[in-house]
């Protein structure tokens, strides 16, 4: 069936008979494409029914259907002509695994990063009025994106707005992992409302028994429960704040879906669907551990087991471990996290340590200024947080953490490319709204030891110090380890006397094997590996400059901003001759694909870094004879 849907129009023409099987069909192409190339399985997997009801009632790309964070929006690409594609699904060139305007004209807002689809939903309809157009505006938002303060501040001026726009929460209960705070909570008790469920079984029960007129009295009954249930289940919180309320309604019934589609189409007024669904639904080894199958790397569909399991050492898992040693013996010690628990490695303290590891949520503004308060009290909070997720908390960094130089650590998970999550998720302004915090200390570790040791050092710091890395560590000979020992000083991990080149955290990797590439071809690089970039390690740089080799930077990092930059800066200010070359992203956003095709496309891969000093090099030569 799907071959033959091109469009909403081919849905809409469909028998309604035809509808589970298509949804059968559409769960077993996500499987088998996410099997094959990784992504997020359970969260597609638990809006199949959703997303046909919505295309069947409205009609993109007129209707706009703003998917929150956007990685849900798989069921939704198949069903707008990107069937043909699919098996490309995160693939380099292939269909992004988030809405894309770029990709398709069926996609209306560029996501990746939670909690802004009321917000754009909101504008779309200030648009549509003021240019006088007619759609509808709808944003579908899982009940862990509703833990994210924009929705808050959307939801706030939407209600007061009377902006007629759907609000759809799909409630399954989870975030990443098992959703928190107090909302979650009112969600749960809107589903489970027992005054509603116990009248609801007593009805039914009374009604089954009565001879004759009981039956047809029962189905009248099941009719009009949602009526029914509006007596005596009251949403307090949405229609607070201005929302009509739907609500809960059996997000897998997909009859039951369109109907309330159908009627709230026609409603001017903003209004909040509430729907159940189940995370991972139809796939047993998702549906037992929506947590594992949220991002999930390619797997065997009959097992579920993951295909290839990692040898590298995880930097995050690194990291939560020397700290769960450290705080054994330092009781000020306690983690912040927003709802990456699990992806930062901090997993294990919800076990072993639950007094001292907090999960706001999707809250990164919150969990900087949270922790700001927690070191004003006397605690050393670290807050492990993506590099991409907490350039949200730009302002509470400087103001709140920097400017009463407050000694929180921050844990920069997944800094460079991503890979396969694309725009969104690389990990690449990192250091450039870093660097120009006064008193922040920066660290960029090659490898776990130093990672510890930045570590250590930060927390015997009285002020706010930040270290960025990537998922994991490169695979480091032993004698590149011993070289890599030290994490405040800038260390030699390859001599050489024609050029040197400064290398920022793992990409020391590609450093290295350009080191080996040009000599070669006779030019003798001296590598380097810098893990402290701010302050400088002035110790190091100041004898360097004063040989006068050339200098190259390399980073994986846009430009502006970066290592490169800063250290032009200070060679300006101290009158050294600037780095010949910058090796680092231009002013681009980097698509998805595998981190080895974005390193070639950036030309930040060791081939393309060899050609580019050996070039340098030669025209330097050129020059000097
Ligand atoms: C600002 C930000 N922080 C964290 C994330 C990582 N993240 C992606 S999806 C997700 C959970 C979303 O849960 P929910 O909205 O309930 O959707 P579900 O997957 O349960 O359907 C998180 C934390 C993100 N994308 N953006």
């Amino acid at each position: 069936m799907l071959e033959r849907i091109h469009s909403p129009e081919d849905l809409k023409k469909m028998d309604p008979g035809q509808l589970e099987s298509l949804a059968g069909e559409i769960r077993s192409e996500i499987l088998q494409t996410v099997s094959r190339n990784g992504g997020h399985l359970a969260s597609n997997l638990g809006v199949v029914e959703l997303t046909i009801a919505l295309l069947r009632v409205f009609s993109p790309p007129e209707d706009k259907i703003l998917f929150d964070v956007g990685h849900q929006c798989y069921v939704y690409k198949l069903l707008t002509g990107r069937y043909d594609r699919f098996s490309t699904l995160r693939e380099w060139q292939g269909i992004s695994g988030f809405p894309q305007p770029q990709e398709s004209e069926y996609d209306p807002f560029t996501a990746g990063h939670a909690s802004t689809s009321i917000s754009a939903a909101v504008g779309l309809c200030r648009s549509r009025d003021l240019l006088h157009q007619d759609y509808h505006v709808i944003s579908v938002v899982g009940d862990g994106a509703l833990t994210g303060g924009m929705c808050y501040e959307a939801l706030n001026d939407a209600g007061s707005s009377k902006e007629p726009m759907i609000v759809i929460v799909n409630d399954n209960g989870m975030s990443i992992s098992g959703n928190t705070g107090a909302l979650s909570k009112y969600l749960t008790y809107m589903r489970v409302s027992k005054g509603w469920i116990n009248i609801k079984k007593g009805i039914s029960s009374v009604l089954e028994h009565i001879p004759l007129v009981g039956q047809p009295m029962l189905k009248a009954f099941t009719g009009a429960k949602d009526h029914i249930r509006n007596i005596f289940v009251h949403d307090k919180y949405f229609s607070a704040l201005g929302f009509r309320y739907f609500g809960p309604i059996d997000g897998h019934n997909e009859a039951a879906l369109e109907k309330t589609l159908t009627r709230v189409r026609t409603l001017r007024e903003p209004v909040v669907i509430h729907i159940i669904t189940q995370k991972g639904h139809g796939y047993q080894p998702a549906e037992n551990q929506p947590d594992v199958y949220h991002g999930i790397p390619p797997f065997y569909v009959e097992s579920g087991a993951v295909r290839r399991l990692s040898s590298k050492k995880s930097f995050g898992h690194e990291a939560a471990r020397h700290l769960l040693d450290k705080s054994e013996t330092d009781q000020r010690i306690a983690v912040v996290c927003a709802a990456m628990t699990d992806g930062t490695g901090f997993a294990d303290w919800k076990q072993r340590c639950p007094d001292r590891i907090f999960d706001v949520g999707i809250a990164e503004e919150h969990a900087v200024t949270m922790a700001a308060g927690m070191a004003k009290g006397g605690l050393r909070p670290v807050a492990a947080i993506y590099d991409t997720f907490l350039q949200r908390a730009y302002d509470q960094m400087l103001v709140d953490v920097c400017q009463q130089k407050l000694p929180v650590l921050f844990l920069m998970d997944r800094a460079g490319f991503s890979g396969p999550d694309g725009a969104t998720h690389h990990g690449l302004f990192g250091l450039s709204y870093l660097l120009p915090m006064p008193d922040m200390r920066v660290y960029c570790p090659a490898c776990a030891g130093q990672l510890t040791e930045a570590i250590d050092y930060a927390l015997r710091q009285d002020g706010p110090a930040a270290i960025r890395y990537p998922r994991s560590e490169p695979h480091w000979t032993e004698a590149d380890e011993a070289l890599l020992r030290d994490a405040e000083r800038w260390n030699v991990l390859r001599e050489g006397s024609d050029c040197a080149l400064l290398s920022v955290g793992t990409i020391a990797e590609e450093a290295v094997q350009a080191h080996g590439l040009l000599a070669g071809e006779g030019i003798s690089c001296r590598v380097y590996s810098c893990c402290r970039i701010k302050p400088l390690d002035t110790e190091t740089l100041e004898p360097l400059l004063k040989e006068g080799i050339p200098v190259f930077t390399l980073e994986e990092h846009q430009k502006t901003g970066g290592f490169g930059t800063y250290l032009t800066l200070y060679c300006q200010q101290h009158h050294f001759p600037a780095p010949v070359h910058l090796f680092a992203v231009e002013d681009r956003f980097v698509p998805h694909g595998d981190r080895r095709e974005l390193l070639s496309l950036c030309g930040l891969d060791a081939a393309a870094v060899a050609a580019s000093i050996r070039r340098l090099m030669n025209g330097k030569t050129e020059n000097h004879t």
